[in-house]
């Protein structure tokens, strides 16, 4: 295997301190108020911003840059209906059955059922999978590492890309979701990571008064 050949670092900016701590905060007062929608509208959203907030997603850091991830993105109503009926099929069962009471009452506050309207009502679905190998074109397969972190690291990226061009999000974890490989077509070889729900929200959406962990809550610093 040859190296890559290398080039300068293209496009690093350094600030000043004072502007590094205002982009800081910038970033920080725009992203928390992203919040986690159940409630969409059915409004379209133009599909260059998808493409775009993809791109982003594709630049994330990845085990040994294989990139061990796809996106595939849903905006047609049959494909929809089909991912919306086999995800209450399944919630069904999880709700009824295959939930721990310890489960079911951590889910309690939030309010969440076996209903998923905006499964059909959200103009876009994008189901991430986790690619545990890739394939060369000549057929031999490749081994990826870090596929959940790496992929998990992409969804983060594009999670904040669609928040940041002003779109809401749901990230919906029907389990299992192995429906979603035969519906959308895609090999076994692929997991699905999560299914993320897309779109303008209601304009009568509400979301739960919730509240997030403290700096000191969620972080030590270790200074020697
Ligand atoms: N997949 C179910 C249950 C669910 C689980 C967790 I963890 C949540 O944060 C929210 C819901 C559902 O979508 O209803």
């Amino acid at each position: 295997m040859n190296n890559y050949p290398t080039i300068p670092l293209p496009e690093y900016r350094e600030y000043s301190v004072e502007e590094m701590r205002r982009r800081a905060n910038d970033f920080y007062a725009d992203i928390k108020r992203r919040r986690t929608v159940r409630e969409f509208s059915d409004r379209p959203v133009p599909r260059d911003i998808i493409d775009t907030a993809l791109r982003a997603a594709g630049t994330a850091p990845s085990g040994a840059n294989l990139q061990p991830w796809h996106f595939a993105v849903v905006s047609g109503p049959d494909t929809k209906k089909k991912i919306r009926q086999a995800a209450e099929a399944e919630e069904r069962e999880f709700y009824a059955h295959r939930a721990s009471a310890e489960w079911l009452a951590a889910l309690a506050p939030l309010g969440t059922d076996d209903q998923k309207p905006f499964l059909e009502k959200a103009p876009y679905l994008i189901a991430v999978f986790l690619q545990k190998f890739g394939e060369l074109p000549d057929g031999r397969k490749v081994k990826h590492y870090y596929p959940a972190e790496s992929t998990g690291l992409a969804t983060g990226i594009l999670i904040t890309a669609l928040h940041t061009a002003g779109l809401a999000t749901l990230t919906h974890t029907p389990s299992p979701m192995k429906f979603l490989n035969e519906i959308l077509g895609r090999p076994k070889s692929e997991r699905p990571f999560l299914l993320l729900v897309v779109g303008y929200p209601a304009d009568d959406a509400r979301v739960p008064d919730i509240e997030r962990k403290s700096l000191e809550e969620f972080t030590s610093f270790i200074d020697t």
